[in-house]
């Protein structure tokens, strides 16, 4: 149908960023709604942690994976934790939301399209990652190093290198020795992009901190707080730390309401920085 000039002309184009989803499917309908989001017209980046923690992972995963078109999305440490889970990684703990997904009909197929998606996206100012970046990469070392990790998880490679940042998480203070055979900025690279929260003052990454930034211990800061960080050239909007909560500033964004913990799921729309908020659907909710 040709508009006619009394009718209204179509909102232009759009494009939204939306933080960590946890399954929550019917409160991401609901966001969609809010937002006006048009398939056709408008574009979503997703800061990952599609799934983990939900129910609805399964529904999150296969309506990214139909709108690829128009969705793009960077792994989370719960996609990581479902790639290791369906490659059978040994120490990796059962999970219900994750065994749901890999138990559906089409549990492989979504396994093989998620074992593709990106670490970093990069466009031309800003740069979409799960958890951080570390100060010490520049925004070209780390889309090199992304390609690099995505390739070897494509591959025979792919247990290897989620093994050996699997272990990274755990070594704190032990012997284990690092896998020798697998370069070990990449491993540092999965592991931190999907996992960062806080680093030492030598830039390092801590592990294990879970908490709000009123608990940080002593000699440790958010990633994002470095000073001289060589990511500073783009924005860096990711997810991951739900007690940080929404944070907007110039050069980061963090977009991760908790909405799987009650709280809510946000969409900043990139053309103008407004922000839309949906609280979580009762439905959504975990069970434990
Ligand atoms: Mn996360």
């Amino acid at each position: 149908m040709i508009a006619g000039p009394g009718e209204p002309k179509l909102p232009p184009m759009a494009t939204y960023a939306i933080g960590d989803i946890h399954g929550c499917w019917h409160t991401l309908q609901g966001l969609l709604q809010r937002i006006g989001f048009a398939p056709s017209r408008d574009r979503l980046l997703l800061t990952g942690d599609l799934v983990g923690r939900g129910r609805f992972g399964r529904e999150v995963l296969r309506w990214a994976r139909q709108g690829e078109d128009h969705i793009e999305w960077v792994l989370g440490n719960h996609e990581i934790h479902l790639l290791a889970d369906g490659l059978r990684l040994q120490d990796v703990k059962r999970r219900e939301s994750i065994r749901a997904i890999l138990d559906a009909p089409d549990g492989a197929e979504l396994l093989e399209w998620v074992r593709r998606r990106p670490l970093l996206l990069v466009h031309e100012h800003f740069a979409l990652v799960h958890a951080g970046l570390l100060p010490q990469w520049s925004i070209s070392e780390a889309q090199e190093l992304a390609a690099r990790c995505q390739r070897r998880l494509q591959g025979d490679g792919a247990r290897a290198l989620l093994e050996a940042s699997w272990r990274l998480g755990r070594r704190a203070g032990s012997a284990d020795p690092a896998d020798d055979s697998l370069p070990p900025e990449e491993v540092l690279f999965l592991h931190g992009a999907t996992l960062l929260r806080l680093i030492d003052q030598r830039g390092e990454m801590v592990e294990g901190f879970v908490k709000g930034k009123d608990e940080i211990p002593p000699g440790a800061l958010p990633w994002f707080e470095a000073a001289d960080a060589r990511w500073r050239s783009h924005r860096v909007i990711f997810g991951h730390w739900a007690m940080l909560g929404l944070m907007l500033r110039d050069d980061v964004w963090c977009l991760d309401s908790a909405c799987v913990w009650g709280g809510q799921l946000t969409a900043v729309r990139l053309d103008d920085g407004r922000v839309f908020q949906e609280m979580q659907h009762r439905q959504d909710a975990p069970e434990d």
